[in-house]
């Protein structure tokens, strides 16, 4: 790692690095069962099976509403596999709505610095959030609850609040451009718009997507999804490449908006 970065993980990246199926870290997940946790519904954790590299960054990830972590499951291998310790998460019911599901996500953070079978692996200062849908929302929500955590990322997230001006995290909002359920123009745009100004902040909008893109495996969300936890979490400055200047709209980017250089 270099010397000026102790947070630096893994080799120097390259688009095909960052839009491969796997990482370049071997991976190993283990179980949580929901019997065993408070403030959750238990999960999987997704982690670089060795420990040779030091302490990684970690992210929790909520699923949408009905749906179970198994809706999410290909983030796990997919982003662990870059230098991240990875909780793809069921919540309590799969009714709980964005609020409950951003506690939730808080929760499973804290289980997984404070008490899990990795705990000794992560550095509980750098931690993100993720999720799609409900679990989007709640992405927003916890984010605004722990001003501390590092980066976030909504997938096709979907609020009643549309107004976010507390963040303080750096949030890459994802949206689809054929979403009926969280449309962009009611959803996605205004949570981005209504982030500071002044906030390491970006738009992605999938184009020739739907609501549920985000629940199988995709290049594009992967690759941008990577660059944000990487620049953000692990402030990775090799990963700035892909973020600034701003990707531009082509076959699957219907429009990308957001603030460089990042300042934070
Ligand atoms: O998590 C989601 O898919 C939320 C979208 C939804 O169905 O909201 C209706 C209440
Ligand atoms: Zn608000």
């Amino acid at each position: 790692q270099a010397a000026d970065n102790p947070y630096e993980r893994g080799p120097a990246p390259s688009t095909s690095s960052i839009e491969a199926s796997r990482g370049p870290y071997a991976t190993s997940q283990t179980s949580v069962s929901s019997l065993s946790v408070r403030g959750f519904g238990g999960g999987t954790i997704y982690y670089p099976t060795s420990t040779s590299d030091g302490t990684f960054g970690a992210v929790a990830i909520s699923p949408g509403f009905t749906a179970y972590q198994s809706s999410i499951a290909w983030l796990g291998p997919r982003l662990a596999s870059q230098g991240f310790v990875v909780f793809t998460i069921d919540t309590n019911t799969t009714a709980d709505q964005p609020a409950s599901r951003g506690d939730q996500l808080l929760a499973a953070l804290d289980y997984l610095t404070g008490s899990s079978s990795v705990r000794s692996r992560i550095d509980s200062s750098r931690l993100g959030v993720m999720g799609h849908s409900m679990g989007g929302g709640g992405t927003l929500e916890a984010a605004k609850d722990r001003p501390s955590l590092q980066a976030a990322i909504p997938l096709t997230g979907w609020n009643t609040d549309k107004t976010w001006p507390e963040v303080k995290t750096p949030t890459l909002v994802i949206g689809a451009d054929g979403d009926t359920v969280a449309p962009v123009a009611t959803h996605s745009e205004p949570f981005y718009t209504s982030l500071p100004s002044s906030l390491d902040k970006a738009y992605l909008e999938l184009r020739g997507a739907t609501h549920f893109t985000p629940n199988s495996s995709n290049t594009t969300i992967a690759k941008y999804s990577i660059s944000w936890l990487k620049r953000f979490i692990d402030n990775d400055t090799r990963y700035e490449q892909f973020l600034c200047p701003l990707p531009s709209a082509g076959l699957t980017i219907a429009e990308y908006r957001g603030n460089c250089p990042h300042t934070s």
